[in-house]
């Protein structure tokens, strides 16, 4: 296949880099990928894919059934996996290499919507060997709060890189006091030969919820029922009854889906990402923004790639490296450890292990050094702080 992907010029630039692969191990974060396949958007950024709907984001907190709350969860998640999972494709034409965010890096933002009102994101990068991102995204008008921090651990074939995220998501919703535990599927990297990359998805997900529900999908790849590919199938069902299936939904989750009643197999929902329009974020300016936000921590590097300018984008990139190489070495020396804004490690979270238990998960904190939750009293003094120096 002489399809998409690599210009002539690139070829052989790609070839060495697939070869470079093939004997690659470690983190992807140091993955020498060449200029081409370089974006100008750091994996802090990522989080947002998780609330671009914010009107299905918000839709279970006033469903009053709990079975229908779970599926109302079931769809939010699956709404957001085109953006999750394509959206680079799409926007840049296809999968690229995100900056590898610093420790402490940030990326804030806010959706304003005419139902939903305003959404608000907080994505923080808390640990950087190995790269770790905590969020968080709450609606206070309609208490939701979703929460989650996620690593990935990496391995290699010829044809194919394959990523295990490690992490999960905490979905809550305040009217009813219930939490949903959300796990992270795999995925591995095809069209890697084309110079063409793009995700798949593979194994489970399992949103768990404290009400007694379970909700399963199962990714199929270029699925060997439909032969489309992104295909799925989910269940929702009461927790420990896997066979006593209450919903079921089935589709690909870039094109279009069906919610069934399972027992009367009458569809009473669908959906389709394809059509359906996202909300942008807002970002502060980056003259307003703080020194750790991102895009302005990132802004020469980001014009540099933009420009196709090699030189200037690794002279910029050496000057954070050092930077951080510098605080560490200064943090080390004085026995303290950066301090992250947002976010802390706990030891034990009664929700959670409740919940982890139902479906068998379990957290390897040991690969994201720590298991990261969000530290609302932090964000407190923040903001009290924020009112006393009257900015
Ligand atoms: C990050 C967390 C998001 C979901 C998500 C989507 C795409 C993943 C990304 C995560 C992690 C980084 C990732 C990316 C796809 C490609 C990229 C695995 C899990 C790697 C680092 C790029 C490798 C370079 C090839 C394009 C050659 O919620």
């Amino acid at each position: 296949g002489e399809s998409a992907g690599v210009a002539a010029a690139n070829k052989s630039t790609w070839s060495s880099f697939l070869k470079s692969i093939a004997s690659f191990t470690g983190d992807l974060s140091s993955l020498t990928a060449p200029p081409f396949i370089l974006s100008s958007t750091s994996l802090v950024e990522y989080s947002s894919y998780w609330a671009e709907h914010p009107s299905i984001f918000v839709a279970p907190a006033s469903e009053p059934d709990p079975a229908k709350r779970a599926l109302l969860v079931l769809k939010w998640f699956l709404s957001t996996l085109k953006q999750q999972y394509c959206s680079r494709n799409e926007k840049l034409g296809s999968e690229k290499k995100p900056l590898n965010p610093f420790l402490g890096e940030l990326f804030l933002g806010k959706w304003e919507d005419d139902d939903a009102g305003a959404t608000e994101l907080i994505s923080e990068q808390v640990s950087h060997h190995p790269p770790v991102t905590a969020y968080t995204i709450w609606n206070e008008k309609n208490g939701i709060r979703l929460q989650g921090y996620n690593g990935q651990k990496a391995s290699f074939s010829v044809r194919t890189i394959n990523v295990k995220q490690i992490g999960h998501a905490i979905y809550h919703i305040g009217a009813y006091n219930e939490d949903y535990l959300i796990t992270l599927p795999s995925l591995h990297i095809e069209g890697l030969v084309y110079g063409a990359p793009y995700v798949e998805l593979n194994t489970y997900t399992y949103i768990q919820s404290s009400s007694g529900y379970t909700s399963k999908i199962s990714y199929s790849g270029k699925g060997w029922v439909s032969g489309k590919k992104n295909s799925f199938t989910a269940t929702v069902y009461p927790e420990g009854k896997e066979k006593d299936i209450l919903y079921s939904v089935e589709g690909q989750w870039n094109d279009a889906f069906t919610i069934r009643d399972a027992k009367t197999k009458t569809e009473i929902d669908a959906y389709s990402p394809k059509t359906s329009q996202v909300t942008p974020l807002t970002v502060a300016p980056l003259d307003q923004q703080d020194e750790l936000e991102s895009r302005r921590a990132w802004r020469a590097v980001a014009e540099a790639i933009g420009n196709g300018d090699m030189e200037t984008t690794g002279t910029e990139k050496s000057k954070i490296e050092n930077e951080q190489r510098e605080l560490r070495k200064k943090e080390k020396e004085e026995g303290r450890e950066w301090e992250r804004r947002y976010f802390g490690r706990v030891e034990t979270d009664e929700v959670f292990d409740q919940l982890a238990e139902k479906i068998g998960y379990q957290a390897e904190a040991d690969k994201t050094g720590g298991v990261w939750r969000w530290d609302e009293a932090k964000y407190q003094s923040l903001l009290k702080d924020d009112r006393e120096s009257g900015s």
